[in-house]
């Protein structure tokens, strides 16, 4: 039996959990969760990164003695260091408004069509490349994506880790290498970047402050895993051996794909806007960026922070595919007004503007179900690869009205879980370092066995879902 820390910082909260791993067993426990609250200051939004470190010292101090311990978090942010190791600068938030209209000036040196050939990747405002073209970088020595930021504290060394290095737009989905050609056109400079290293890889021991701060006794191991939230999360779908599934990670943003041996690199994949990030062991996330319950966290910002549940009550009560909104929309993306421009979207279709928070919550739950079948229905056809089921896992599971409201649109059943998907993934990766878990496929059944999981079977037919599509499109 061996305990593995796992830090897992998602955009709305960071927590630290212990998997308790063994070869036919795996438990996780929260140690420690603490919210991740970005701050607007007059330059624009930041993460507040010293917090979020401050948070995961308190996490493995609470988590107590583990045989390693591993970190993962959103993609794309970076912190910038100097020549003495030393952070300049709070790291900009992805949804900060620098990078609008970096695209353009971007596609007037590489054309759109050659960025998708290169890196298949997506169409972000926010990645990475599109960040480092607003910020003209300089006085800066070292660039670290945030989960080796964190690594680079506890244990002062540097790498980067290659699932989240794939979210840059700097990497080559079928070298899984950089993207020199691509870096060299737009001037930027890769020596940012430290070297690349391998989920499974070590990546040095905590530094003897952070033994101290933590009363935790040394050597403790640091091991990269999927330093990608994402990768961690689809690592951790429970996918019985041979299934044939999609999967679709809920959290603040929905995943939604496939996970594949191959990246899909045609023009139609990239009309498409589906993104090829690098997973575990040679495999590729072909998947669609959805907002997600953003939407909904936002709202509920704004109506004062009302109890989900009695909102989610008010939902299910609240007529069906009454009004949808295009959920990959990136007008959605900034913060602020969501109730407002989730009516005005409404208001722009000709729809019914929705009136109470628990129709607002009710259309956003319909249209989130809407995008999950949209992009579950075009990554199949996109990728020729047909699915049986939809793996749905994340902090979304917990929303069971969103789960059966995903295997209605989708005409397919869902299996939801586990929850804590990306902490699992994490211990998996460190689990196998000490050979108590194989290759994917192991992992995988592992979880199938030690995981509570909630199946929807879908109800009515899809016919309402194809003419809200329809709605959608002509509206
Ligand atoms: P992230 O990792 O992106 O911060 P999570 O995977 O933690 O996000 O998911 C957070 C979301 O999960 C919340 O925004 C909320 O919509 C949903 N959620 C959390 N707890 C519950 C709950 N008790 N009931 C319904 N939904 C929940
Ligand atoms: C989810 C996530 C997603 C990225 C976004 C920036 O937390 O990592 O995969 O696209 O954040």
């Amino acid at each position: 039996m061996k305990s593995y820390s796992a830090v897992d910082l998602g955009a709305s909260s960071g927590r630290v959990m212990v998997g308790r791993v063994g070869p036919d067993s795996l438990e996780l426990a929260e140690a420690h969760r603490f919210v991740n609250r970005p701050v607007r200051v007059p330059e624009g939004l930041r993460w507040d990164v010293l917090a979020l470190y401050a948070g995961v010292l308190d996490g493995l101090k609470a988590a107590g003695q583990v045989d390693s311990v591993g970190i993962d978090s959103w993609a794309v942010d970076y912190g910038l260091l100097d020549a003495d190791g030393a952070l300049l600068g709070n790291p900009v938030h992805y949804r900060d408004s620098r990078t609008e209209g970096v695209a353009e000036k971007v596609w007037a040196t590489v054309p759109a069509a050659d960025l998708y050939a290169a890196t298949g990747l997506q169409y972000a405002p926010f990645n990475t490349l599109y960040q480092l073209v607003a910020e003209h970088v300089t006085g800066a020595e070292r660039l670290l994506l945030i989960p080796d930021l964190l690594t680079y504290w506890l244990t002062g060394e540097q790498g980067t880790e290659l699932t989240n290095a794939s979210t840059t737009q700097l990497i080559d989905p079928r070298t899984r290498d950089w993207s020199y050609d691509i870096a060299s056109r737009l001037g930027i400079d890769l020596g940012l970047f430290a070297p690349l290293r391998q989920p499974g890889d070590p990546a040095g021991v905590l530094r003897p402050e952070v033994l101290e701060g933590t009363g935790l006794s040394g050597p403790v191991p640091v091991t990269t895993v999927g330093s990608h939230d994402t990768a961690s999360a689809v690592a951790a779908v429970p996918a019985a051996a041979g299934e044939r599934f999609a999967y679709i990670c809920t959290g603040t943003w929905s995943l939604a794909g496939l996970e594949l041996d191959a990246p899909v690199l045609t023009e139609k994949s990239r009309a498409a806007n589906f993104t090829n990030e690098l997973g575990l062991d040679g495999t590729v996330r072909y998947l669609r960026n959805i907002m997600g319950l953003w939407l909904l966290q936002e709202c509920v910002r704004a109506w004062g922070e009302p109890e989900l549940g009695a909102l989610l009550l008010d939902a299910a009560k609240a007529p069906a595919l009454r009004s949808v909104v295009d959920a990959s929309d990136p007008v959605f993306l900034a913060p602020g007004r969501m109730p407002e421009r989730i009516a005005e979207a409404c208001r722009a279709s000709g729809q019914p503007v929705p009136r109470t928070p628990g129709e607002t919550t009710r259309c956003i739950l319909d249209s989130l179900a809407l995008a999950h079948r949209r992009a579950i229905e075009e990554a199949q056809r996109l990728a020729d690869r047909p699915v049986d089921v939809v793996h749905v896992v994340g902090g979304g599971t917990r929303n069971a009205l969103l789960c059966q409201l995903t295997a209605d649109a989708c005409g397919l059943p869902v299996v939801a879980g586990p929850t804590e998907a990306a902490a699992l993934g994490n211990v998996l990766v460190q689990a196998r370092t000490h050979g108590l878990v194989g290759d994917l496929a192991d992992g995988r059944t592992l979880l199938t066995r030690t995981q509570p999981l909630t199946r929807y079977e879908p109800q009515g037919d899809t016919a309402p879902w194809r003419a809200a599509e329809a709605r959608l499109a002509t509206g």
